[in-house]
């Protein structure tokens, strides 16, 4: 009885492959828009070194709410060669524990693999190049580069990530990007910066500089720009010219000088400050951070941590970075002093000082503060009245 109460008439059945239809083209639709909708940006070039095409030229990264899309450019189209394997590998630190420790510690490697016959395959492993999963590729053969999708669930769905590159063939590895320049004086694991997230800070102090006061139009500061919260200090340049993307200490140094005191007692003498620390990055490389240990005039930092610049710096007219409060101690008003060189000619450019205010106290903060002053008056109050 019960079993002929659901009788497929064709209608329903036309219904039913409608239906179906439908699914699978939401399905599908669902995989197109989840690719279409991430528009990449570049956050890191490197030169041509003459390796074809398993050279680096420029990485660029973006993602939507699933997947994070890394996407390599090289320096030529890109052929199979039989008997032979290419790979392109984006090491990924997802716990940005590369910044604190000066040496490069990646969990994840997303691997996009040509082989002899041009199939191309990818997948994602971990540090120790366990296999986890496999990974949506594209480009490759016939183009100038290769790409890869990558599920954010799968790396820990963070809102930036630390990034190094390398190639490899049958004979081993080819290139790295960033450039490792083992001539810069403090070689570490420099890296790029993919922001899912930026943050633009609200500057609470803007300064002018004299535009031209220095012939070289990226070393040349136009304004110097400052907030301090209770989360960190901001820091901000803008130049006349745009940062070039690589080129270390010899192409360009941008130096924040910080007064974290507002004491020139204390501190390296510099534009009228004492700094008790410094920011300083050089073109390519990763800001870091360094404390003062000298005795006011010598020369003499130890470096505390990198840090992250809060866009990619290449390309741009402007340097933002931030230093976490978690990594140094803003005890007064900050005084900060700007300074860019090269180390080919030594011409600089350098700011007068900027006093960065203390930040103002929240409104919950001033709330409590008076609620315990009221308290305090009531309970003398009431002592008074009982004696
Ligand atoms: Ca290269
Ligand atoms: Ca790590
Ligand atoms: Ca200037
Ligand atoms: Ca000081």
């Amino acid at each position: 009885m019960l079993r002929n109460r659901i009788t497929v008439t064709p209608r329903i059945k036309l219904e039913l492959r409608v239906l179906g239809f439908l699914l699978i083209l939401a399905l599908m639709l669902d995989i197109l828009t989840a690719n279409a909708q991430i528009t990449t940006s570049i956050i890191g070039a490197d030169p041509d070194e003459g390796f074809g095409d398993l050279d680096v030229v420029s990485v660029h990264c973006g993602n939507n709410t699933t997947y994070l899309e890394v996407n390599i450019t090289v320096a030529s189209t890109i052929t199979n060669k039989t008997g032979v394997d290419k790979y392109w590998a984006v090491q990924i630190d997802s716990d940005l524990d590369s910044a604190n420790n000066g040496t490069w510690d990646y969990e994840y490697v997303a691997v996009v693999r040509l082989n002899g016959s041009g199939v191309l395959t990818a997948a994602l492993y971990n540090s120790t190049y366990g296999y986890i999963e496999d990974l949506t590729p594209f480009g490759g053969n016939g183009t100038s580069y290769v790409g890869v999708y990558i599920p954010l669930a799968d790396i820990g769905g963070k809102p930036e990530y630390y990034f190094r590159i390398y190639t490899q063939n049958t004979s081993g590895e080819v290139d790295h990007a960033p450039l490792n320049d083992t001539s810069a004086a403090e070689p570490l694991g420099d890296y790029y910066i993919c922001h899912l997230t930026v943050k633009a800070p609200i500057w609470s102090v803007k300064q002018p500089d004299p535009i031209g006061d220095v012939n070289v139009s990226e070393l040349d500061v136009t304004w110097l720009n400052t907030t301090l919260n209770s989360s960190g200090l901001y820091l901000g340049f803008t130049l006349n010219g745009t940062i070039p993307w690589y080129g270390g200490e010899e192409t360009a140094i941008y130096e924040f000088f910080i007064d974290a005191d507002n004491n020139t007692s204390t501190g390296y003498s510099i534009g009228g400050i004492g700094a008790d620390y410094l920011v300083e990055m050089s073109v390519g490389y990763i800001p870091r951070l360094y404390e003062y240990t000298g005795n006011g005039t010598s020369w003499s930092w130890s470096l505390i941590s990198l840090i992250d610049y809060l866009k990619t710096p290449g390309g741009t007219r402007e340097l933002l970075v931030y230093v976490p409060s978690s990594k140094a101690s803003f005890s007064q008003e900050v005084a900060v002093v700007g300074y860019t060189t090269r180390s080919v000619d030594w011409l600089y450019d350098t700011t007068s000082p900027e006093v960065v205010p203390i930040p103002e106290p929240t409104i919950v903060s001033i709330i409590v503060v008076l609620a315990i002053i009221v308290v305090f008056y009531l309970s003398k109050y009431k002592k008074r009245k009982g004696e």
